[in-house]
C-alpha cells in the first residue's frame, strides 16, 4: 500500500493488513465474498473487504430489527443526545474522513470534507428534531373525544446508497432516522467500502459507549445479491434508495409488492438557464462548478445549459476559458479541481456519450478525450467537456439521457417559455437553476408555469443544497425526499387515535345504530 493511502486509512482507523470486516451488527464479522476497494486516482488496490455471507446477512438483519425493539422505548430527546455525540464523533474527524472520500470515491478533498460537513449538518438538524417530532391534537365532531395523530418510531429502515456520495446520503438517512427512534441497516456501494467502514467505526462506538445496541446502525457491505436480500425482506419497514433509475424502478417494484415503503433518489438531468439580464460573472463559475465539480458525478451536477441569444456567444468564451485551465490531478493535491472518474466503466461511459454526440454532428466546443498518457493513465481521468447538438429536441436521446460524467449540453433559446419547456421535457426532475435579475422570471420560474423539479434554483446552481430543505427529485428521479423539511415524515409510522372520555359513546357521523 502507497504511504499516500496507509496514511489516511490509519488516520480513520482502518487496519492497513489483511482482509477487514465489512459486516457491522454490533459486531465486526464477514466470512462471505470479497470485494475490493480500488483507488480510482492511481488503480491501487486499497483494501479487500470480507462482505457478509447469507447466513450472516440473515442474522444481522435480525439483530437490527432486536435493537429497534430496543431503541424505539429511547426517549427521542435521549436519543437526540446520542446523536448529538455522533456529530462530535464526525466533526472530530472531519479531515481524515474526508481525506478517505476523496482517495476512495476520487472526489477532491474539498468537496470529501464537505460532505463529513454535510453529515455533521443534518445531526445538528436532528438533534433539534429530536425534541420537535410533534404529533398533532384534531377537534372531534363527537362530545367527550378527541383525536391525537401521533408519530412512532416505524422499525427498520435500510439505505442503499450510491459512490458519488459514499458518506453524506447516509448520513441524512442515519440521523433522520435515529432520531425518529429507528433502527438503520446500511448497504452501500461496493465500490465505497472503505467510507462505510470508516463511518460505522465512528457511529458504533457511540452506541455502544451509551449502552446502546450497534445494530441500530448496522453496516453490510456487499453486491447486487446482498442488496436484493435486504431489498425484499419483511423485516424491513423502509428502503432509502439512492441510485439509478434503472436499479431504482427495480428496487420500487419490489418493495411495492411486499407493501413496503420506499424512498427513491434516482436520476438527474439537471438544467440551468441563463437570461440576457443575468449576472455573468456569477453565472459562469456557478455553471462551472454544477458541470465540473464532483467531476460530473452528482445527481444534482449540471448536464443542460441553455443560453438565451443576447449572451450565449460571451457566455460560452468565458465559460470554456475556465474549462481550458483545468488540469485534471491528483484529488488530494492541493489546488486540485478535477479528480477522476470513480471506475474504468465509467469512462467507457463517457467515451460512448462522446461518441453519440459525435455521430449527431453536435459541435465539441472543449474536451472530448480521456487521458491515456503518464501519469494520468493509471487513473480513470477524462477531459471536462462543453458539446452543442444540432438537435434542441429535449426528447432526443442526447437532451433526455443522464451521463454520469463531465458532459455539458449547450444549446440557445430565444424566450423564456421555450426554456423552461425544455427544463421539463425530461424524464428526470432533480435540480435546476435559472440566472437572472428580473423578479418577473423568477416568479414564473417558481410557480405554477416554472420549472417542475424538486429543487428549483434562482442565482443558484444545480448543485450543493444545504440540508435544510428536503432533497429529492420529481417524475422519474423518484419523487423521494430526504434531509430537511418534512422528510422525517417518512421515518415513522403515523396512528390517528380517536380518544373517547365521556360516558357515551357516540357514532360518528350521527350513525345511529341501537343495540
Ligand atoms: C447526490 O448527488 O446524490 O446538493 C447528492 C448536492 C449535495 C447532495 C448530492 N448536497 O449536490
Amino acid at each position: 500500500l502507497s504511504t499516500r493511502a496507509s496514511g489516511i486509512l490509519s488516520s480513520v482507523g482502518i487496519s492497513t493488513s489483511d482482509e477487514i470486516y465489512g459486516v457491522y451488527d454490533g459486531q465486526w464479522k464477514g466470512s462471505g465474498e470479497i470485494i475490493t476497494s480500488t483507488c480510482p486516482t492511481t488503480g491501487e488496490v486499497l483494501a479487500r473487504v470480507k462482505t457478509a455471507s447469507p447466513k450472516e446477512l440473515e442474522e444481522a438483519v435480525g439483530k437490527t430489527r432486536e435493537a429497534y425493539k430496543v431503541f424505539r422505548n429511547t426517549p427521542a430527546p435521549l436519543r437526540g443526545e446520542i446523536l448529538r455525540q455522533i456529530r462530535e464523533a464526525l466533526a472530530d474527524k472531519r479531515d481524515a474522513l474526508g481525506a478517505l472520500v476523496s482517495l476512495e470515491m476520487g472526489k477532491i478533498r474539498t468537496e470529501g470534507v464537505g460532505e463529513v460537513q454535510e453529515f455533521v449538518d443534518i445531526c445538528d438538524y436532528a438533534v433539534g428534531l429530536s425534541r420537535m417530532m410533534n404529533g398533532r391534537v384534531i377537534a372531534s365532531e363527537r362530545p367527550g373525544h378527541s383525536i391525537l395523530e401521533v408519530p412512532n418510531p416505524l422499525g427498520v429502515v435500510a439505505v442503499l446508497s450510491a459512490f458519488n456520495f459514499p458518506v453524506a446520503v447516509y448520513g441524512w438517512n442515519l440521523a433522520l432516522s435515529l432520531a425518529a427512534g429507528n433502527a438503520t441497516i446500511w448497504k452501500p456501494s461496493p465500490t465505497t467500502p472503505l467510507c462505510s467502514i470508516a463511518v460505522t467505526t465512528i457511529v458504533s462506538r457511540v452506541l455502544e459507549a451509551n449502552g446502546v445496541p450497534g445494530a441500530v446502525a448496522s453496516l453490510i457491505t456487499g453486491g447486487k445479491e446482498t442488496g436484493e436480500a435486504i431489498v425484499a425482506s419483511p423485516d424491513v419497514e423502509l428502503v432509502s434508495f439512492t441510485g439509478s433509475e434503472h436499479v431504482g424502478r427495480i428496487v420500487g417494484k419490489a418493495v411495492q409488492s411486499r407493501f413496503g415503503k420506499s424512498i427513491l433518489e434516482l436520476g438527474g438531468n439537471n438544467a440551468s438557464i441563463v437570461m440576457p439580464d443575468a449576472d455573468l460573472s456569477l453565472a459562469v463559475p456557478a455553471v462551472f462548478f454544477g458541470a465540473v465539480g464532483t467531476a460530473g458525478q452528482r445527481c444534482t451536477s449540471t448536464r443542460r445549459l441553455y443560453l438565451h441569444r443576447n449572451i450565449a456567444t460571451e457566455f460560452l468564451e468565458r465559460l470554456q476559458k475556465l474549462y481550458g485551465a483545468v488540469t485534471p490531478a491528483d484529488p488530494l493535491a492541493d489546488n486540485t479541481l478535477l479528480g477522476p472518474l470513480h471506475t474504468r466503466a465509467a469512462c467507457d461511459t463517457y467515451e460512448q456519450a462522446v461518441q453519440h454526440l459525435k455521430s449527431i454532428d453536435a459541435e465539441i466546443l472543449t474536451g472530448g478525450n480521456r487521458y491515456t498518457q503518464p501519469p494520468l493513465d493509471v487513473g480513470n481521468f477524462v477531459q471536462p467537456t462543453i458539446a452543442i447538438p444540432k438537435s434542441v429536441n429535449p426528447n432526443d436521446h442526447i437532451w433526455k439521457t443522464e451521463t454520469f460524467a463531465p458532459i455539458l449540453n449547450a444549446a440557445i433559446f430565444d424566450d423564456f417559455e421555450q426554456a423552461i419547456e425544455w427544463n421539463n421535457a425530461v424524464p428526470q426532475g432533480l435540480s435546476s437553476s435559472l440566472w437572472t435579475r428580473d423578479l418577473r422570471n423568477l416568479g414564473t420560474w417558481i410557480g405554477p408555469s416554472g420549472s417542475d423539479t424538486g429543487i428549483v434554483n434562482v442565482n443558484v446552481g444545480t448543485s450543493g443544497a444545504e440540508i435544510g430543505a428536503a432533497f429529492g427529485g420529481n417524475k422519474s428521479t423518484g419523487w423521494g425526499r430526504e434531509s430537511g423539511g418534512d422528510a422525517w415524515k417518512q421515518y415513522v409510522r403515523w396512528s390517528a387515535c380517536t380518544i373517547n372520555f365521556s360516558d357515551a359513546a357516540p357514532l360518528a357521523q350521527g350513525v345511529n345504530f341501537p343495540a
